[in-house]
């Protein structure tokens, strides 16, 4: 759908991807090797104001809005998953869920240091007991005057370890739930009580960070509360919806790489005499991904284009999460197998790329929980109400 795509945004994603072959590309492999990001990369991205690509100039923003953060993730994504996932954590959940949920005055404090990557952000939501179950929190948040306490830890927090600004759910009122119970706060780095627990290992994205995040009676001014006491779960669940759509644009820039490395070695490989790509075998491997991405890319855009155009999409974010996500996984999947054992070896790049797809049918919500979502939205003119 590039031909609905304007000037302006065509002329981003060239600079994009100039920016991901010249400084991305060259370090996805150590930083999936040293099991941490590259902070030198991370401070780039925000001199080149690639940390606050969707969000209005008056905030320090590019402007480009949600358009311009899937061509972002989409040009990142091809190039390396983990430097996609700190982008993802830090503007498509961290700084969004004060972007959509904050007042003026916080947008103005906080933004312009945010976008102009100074400082990063996390989103942190999931914790030991509640995972996919987002409203069972446990972390707490009682009032103290004009400030409010919060106890309670956070798991899996991407960016957690390097943030410096947080966004945090807590339970303000156990009785009302995540119907008015739950409320969003900005935690800064530096206030006492805050910490970062264990560091992850993980399977892919190894170069980025994750960690438990710690809140020891961390008190917490009142103007630090995003938006209203109570409308941290609505707050939460909105900024998620943005968070997957980005999700599944870095996927479709995972795919994209993939088929491109498949294509390219079945011309090249010759086996019984014949490049691979005369085999009917690898031309339907190569059919059958050329055809989800572009269903992908399709759906990506689209819903890119109703969010700019103030549409309601969360039936499409998490169609283009899980969708997404699976066709990634698909086609990095099928890339590896054309490659045989060449795609197995750890001198080529794409053991790695199988590794860090794994996560996105996981994090941002399970793919589970994106069907569940989306058989929700569909149930909903016939009166059903379904529930997870
Ligand atoms: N936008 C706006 N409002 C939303 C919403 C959304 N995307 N999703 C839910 N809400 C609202 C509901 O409409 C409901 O309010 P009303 O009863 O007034 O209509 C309220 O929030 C509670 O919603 P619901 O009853 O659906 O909550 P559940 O506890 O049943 O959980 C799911 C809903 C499963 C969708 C939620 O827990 C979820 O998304 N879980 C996954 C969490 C996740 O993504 N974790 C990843 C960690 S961050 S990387």
């Amino acid at each position: 759908m590039d031909f609905t795509i304007p000037k302006s945004h065509q002329l981003f994603r060239k600079m994009v991807r100039e920016f991901a072959t010249q400084e991305i590309a060259p370090r996805t492999r150590q930083v999936d090797r040293q099991g941490w990001p590259d902070m030198e990369l991370v401070h780039k991205l925000g001199e080149h104001g690639l940390l606050g690509i969707p969000f209005p100039q008056e905030y320090g923003g590019a402007g480009l809005g949600e358009l311009g953060y899937c061509i972002l993730m989409e040009e990142v994504g091809a190039v390396c998953t983990s430097t996609a996932a700190i982008i993802g954590a830090h503007i498509g959940i961290g700084v969004m869920a004060i972007y959509l949920g904050g007042n003026a005055e916080q947008k103005r404090r906080f933004l312009p240091d945010l976008c102009a990557g100074k400082k990063l952000a996390a989103f942190c939501l999931t914790e030991p007991n509640a995972g996919s179950d987002a409203a069972a929190i446990q972390t707490r948040a009682v009032r103290d005057g004009d400030r409010w306490i919060l106890s309670g830890s956070k798991i899996y927090i991407t960016n957690g370890p390097i943030a410096d600004v947080l966004t945090v759910l807590a339970v303000t009122d156990p009785a009302l739930g995540a119907r008015g119970g739950v409320t969003a706060f900005i935690v800064e780095k530096g206030m006492p009580g805050l910490s970062v627990g264990t560091i992850e290992h993980k399977l892919g994205i190894r170069g980025s960070a994750t960690s438990e995040i710690i809140l020891d009676e961390v008190a917490v001014p009142s103007a630090n509360v995003i938006g209203q006491v109570g409308a941290g779960f609505i707050t939460f669940m909105q900024t998620l919806d943005t968070g997957r759509l980005g999700l599944g644009a870095a996927c479709l820039g995972g795919a994209t790489t993939a088929l491109d490395m498949m294509c390219r070695y079945a011309a090249g490989r010759m086996q019984f005499g014949r490049p691979l790509a005369d085999k009917q075998a690898i031309q339907w491997l190569i059919a059958d991904t050329a055809t989800e991405i572009e269903a992908l890319r399709a759906l990506v855009y689209r819903t890119a284009w109703m969010v700019d155009t103030h549409q309601p999409f969360t039936r499409e974010a998490a169609i283009c999460k899980l969708f997404g996500s699976e066709v990634a996984s698909r086609a990095i999947n099928r890339a590896l197998q054309v490659h045989g054992a060449l795609g197995y070896s750890c001198a080529f790049p794409l053991e790695r790329m199988w590794r860090d797809a794994r996560i996105a049918e996981i994090f941002e919500g399970t793919n589970e929980i994106q069907r569940i979502v989306i058989a929700e939205q569909a149930m909903r003119p016939y009166g059903v109400r379904v529930r997870p």
